[in-house]
């Protein structure tokens, strides 16, 4: 037993954190009484090191939140804001959903039900497993989930061939590190911690962000470029090493392909055109150049913030060209890290089971586009199942994610801990237990161990896990295939490919004895030294052939964002809108705790001194965000954080608990990125006004 009963002294149990955040952090939950009444970072697992963020330091307030839900709930009135629950019971909720999802299927065929998830819960069990194999078995549209990585993770691939890159433990040796379009202070703050301790040991850091952030203001020098231009500058440094002879050669020729159209590609972006484009200092591409060739080892942290423009694939894949060409990789503290993920023996097929989808297989919506898909998919969705999500404030372009989810012939499930603005549109509300109250198994995208998840209490009044809501909606439609009768435990021993060398000396027996291990990847050592990259090639590929198939320019390029083309846009629009994570948010979650709130106060844009003092705008006072697409509205922050021609809005506000019940997303853009399929959020232009 984990749980302690009433009276007992406390107990310690172990859990992960189950955000989407790089970090994974191990758990210490003390348990009292049948109440989750501390949580602290465990201090044996060295990637947490004892030290969580504010948000999860705070988690018995999430946990026992008088907000959570308890009960099933019917709506009864309109959708919308303000829309009235009734309680139900599980029995009537799940015989509903199977009445609707059979009408819906004999009629319009199942690929007219979407499920709609992302990684709310992040356990491997919690992300995708019992769920999938509902889905694929039910023949609903597959889901391709595109909301955040999708478009950097393929242009990452494409050089290095999978999400692997330095091992974080080994930066503190690093004697140059880029953070590349991550605020590490706020959304990686355990990979910053050995940020800091590299600096102590004489690390230089440069920050490359188009806003002076928290974690741009503690580096040594700051490239503010225009967002969205991150390959323009790659490809500047290209053509400074090379122009200079600033290359190690033998490493390119041994682990590369494509070296002589790469120089000729770079030629094309002398320092001064690369300049212009970025909106920065051409002394400034210079110097980096030369110190990234010259102070080895040389490391490049980047994360997905810079792959929300249009061309974001191609700025992950011109940013992980540049180790190879100065020999970085040679050194365990050098070369490039995107994410850690692709690490991981994960046995997908085993959890997911895409094997139970008919043939011919369901067609895909596009996480991304959902707004847009609601209302003009053909053939139409007739049924929407929301669980690790919260669209209404996530997905881009609310006004039609609004008008799509208000539809009245839309049955729509919503599962969650809490009332979201999501679930404000359900037809019926399903209450989900936390990640204290269930077993699950992790890897990670920010560091390389695996982890236990303990259940710390029972669920809540009546939530249910994510896995156990399926199991039990796959019995009620009758679904007797044995794989939905594996139990969690079961989950967790088939979620890793335990004969995988990674995963030598390690059983799920020995995991959860143990709580977490480190994958069997040798200590302090540069995984590409040798080359043996994990592309078609075998080589860090400067030239891909496998963008050439996909009808992609197979060299790295610059991409302009999507709106600076629209020549009748910028000027009516003259303002790059960016809005990356708050630091007391994470995406949606956390967003409806008063404490939270309090810190980031209200919704705010951030303007140059320049463009505000041309608006008439002094700081303080409510401003409207607008462009065709929509409007919110927010607190100006007249600051010299941001540069002239940037607005930025930190997300993500829940709608209903924002001054004019909107957010960021009414003004950003449901076109998608170059590769990937993924979200452009960060390729919005607006203007802003007083109100
Ligand atoms: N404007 C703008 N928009 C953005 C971004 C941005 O930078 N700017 N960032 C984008 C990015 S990177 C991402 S990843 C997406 C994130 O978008 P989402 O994945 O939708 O993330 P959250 O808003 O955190 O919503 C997760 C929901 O899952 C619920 N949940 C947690 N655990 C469980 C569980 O075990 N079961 C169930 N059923 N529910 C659970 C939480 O309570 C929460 O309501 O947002 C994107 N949207
Ligand atoms: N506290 C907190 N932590 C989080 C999250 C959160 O919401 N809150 N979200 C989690 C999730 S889902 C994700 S995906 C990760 C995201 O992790 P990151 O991608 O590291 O996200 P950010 O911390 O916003 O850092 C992105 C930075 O990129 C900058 N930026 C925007 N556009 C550009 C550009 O075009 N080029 C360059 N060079 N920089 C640009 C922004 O100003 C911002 O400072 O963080 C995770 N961690
Ligand atoms: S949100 Fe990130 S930093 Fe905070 S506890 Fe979770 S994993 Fe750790
Ligand atoms: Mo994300």
């Amino acid at each position: 037993m984990t749980t302690s009963a009433a009276g007992e002294s406390p107990t310690i149990v172990r859990g992960v954190c189950p955000h989407d955040c790089p970090d994974t952090c191990a758990l210490d939950l003390t348990v009292h009484d049948g109440r989750v009444i501390k949580v602290v970072g465990a201090a044996d697992h060295p990637p947490t090191d004892g030290v969580l963020c504010t948000k999860v330091a705070f988690y018995p307030e999430r946990l026992h939140h008088p907000d959570r839900l308890l009960f099933p709930l019917r709506r009864v009135g309109t959708k919308g804001p303000g829309a009235k629950f009734v309680r139900i019971s599980w029995d009537e909720a799940l015989a509903t959903i199977v009445e609707r999802f059979q009408r819906i299927i004999a009629e319009d065929g199942a690929e007219s039900i979407v499920p709609y998830s992302y990684a709310g819960n992040s356990g491997l069990l919690g992300y995708a497993s019992m769920d999938r194999r509902f889905f694929h078995r039910l023949g609903a549209a597959q889901l391709d989930r595109t909301i955040c990585a999708s478009a950097g993770a393929m242009g990452y691939a494409a050089t290095i061939g999978a999400m692997r890159g330095f091992d974080p433990e080994n930066i503190v040796d690093a004697r140059l590190i880029i953070l590349w379009g991550t605020n590490s202070v706020v959304s990686n703050l355990h990979f910053w911690r050995l940020v800091q301790q590299a600096k102590r040991r004489g690390a230089r850091l440069v920050a490359i962000d188009p806003l002076r952030t928290a974690t741009a203001e503690k580096c040594d020098q700051h490239l503010a470029l225009v967002p969205g231009t991150d390959s323009a500058l790659a490809l500047g440094l290209m053509h400074v090493l090379i122009r200079d002879g600033l290359l190690d050669r033998d490493y390119i020729d041994r682990h590369c392909i494509g070296f002589a159209a790469l120089a000729e590609r770079a030629a094309e972006y002398p320092v001064d055109r690369a300049a212009a484009l970025c909106g920065i200092d051409a002394g400034e591409i210079e110097a980096l150049a030369h110190a990234y060739a010259t102070t080895q080892p040389a490391a490049i942290r980047t994360n997905y913030g810079i792959n929300r423009t249009a061309g974001g694939g191609m700025a992950l894949r011109a940013i992980a060209c540049l180790p190879a060409l100065v020999g970085a990789w040679r050194h365990p503290a050098g070369g490039v890290l995107l994410s850690t993920s692709g690490n991981y023996p994960v046995a997908s097929a085993a959890l997911e089971r895409p094997d139970l989808m008919p043939l011919p297989r369901p067609r895909t919506i596009n996480m991304s586009t959902i707004g847009h898909d609601l209302l003009h998919a053909t053939p139409p969705i007739k049924a929407l199942f929301v669980y690790n999500s919260n669209p209404l404030a996530v997905a881009p372009q609310s006004g039609e994610v609004v008008r799509g989810f208000a539809r009245e012939d839309l049955f729509t499930v919503v599962h969650d801990l809490f009332q979201t603005d999501t679930a404000d549109y359900a037809d019926l509300v399903l209450p989900a237990a936390s990640h204290a109250e269930q077993l699950d198994i992790h890897k990670s995208y920010g560091h390389l161990y695996v982890q236990v998840n303990r259940p710390a209490i029972a669920p809540i009044a009546e939530a249910l896990p994510n896995t156990e809501l399926f199991r039990r909606l796959a019995r009620a439609m009758g679904f007797r295939e044995a794989c939905f009768a594996d139990s969690d435990e079961d989950l967790c021993r088939q979620a890793f490919d335990w004969q995988d060398e990674r995963l030598a000396g390690l059983s799920w027996e020995k995991l959860k004895a143990d709580g977490h291990a480190r994958l069997h990847l040798p200590r302090g050592a540069a995984p590409f030294a040798d080359g043996a990259f994990p592309t078609p090639s075998g080589k860090c590929e400067f030239f891909s052939e496998t963008l050439a198939r996909a009808g992609l320019d197979p060299l790295p390029t610059f991409i302009a964002p999507r709106e600076w083309r629209e020549s009748d846009l910028a000027s009516e629009f003259p303002l790059a809108l960016i809005t990356p994570p708050a630091r007391n948010f994470l995406n949606s979650t956390f967003a409806n705790s008063a404490r939270f709130l309090a810190q980031e106060k209200s919704p705010a844009v951030w303007l140059h001194p320049v463009d505000a003092a041309a608006r008439g705008i002094d700081g303080g006072e409510s401003v409207r965000v607008f462009n065709r697409r929509g409007e919110f509205h927010a607190r100006a922050v007249v600051s010299e954080r941001t540069r002239v021609g940037v607005a930025q809005a930190t997300s993500i506000w829940w709608r209903k608990l924002s001054p004019d019940g909107r957010n960021c997303n009414e003004v950003t853009s449901q076109e998608l990125t170059d590769m990937g399929s993924g979200a452009t959020f960060y390729d919005c232009l607006v203007e802003v006004c007083r109100i």
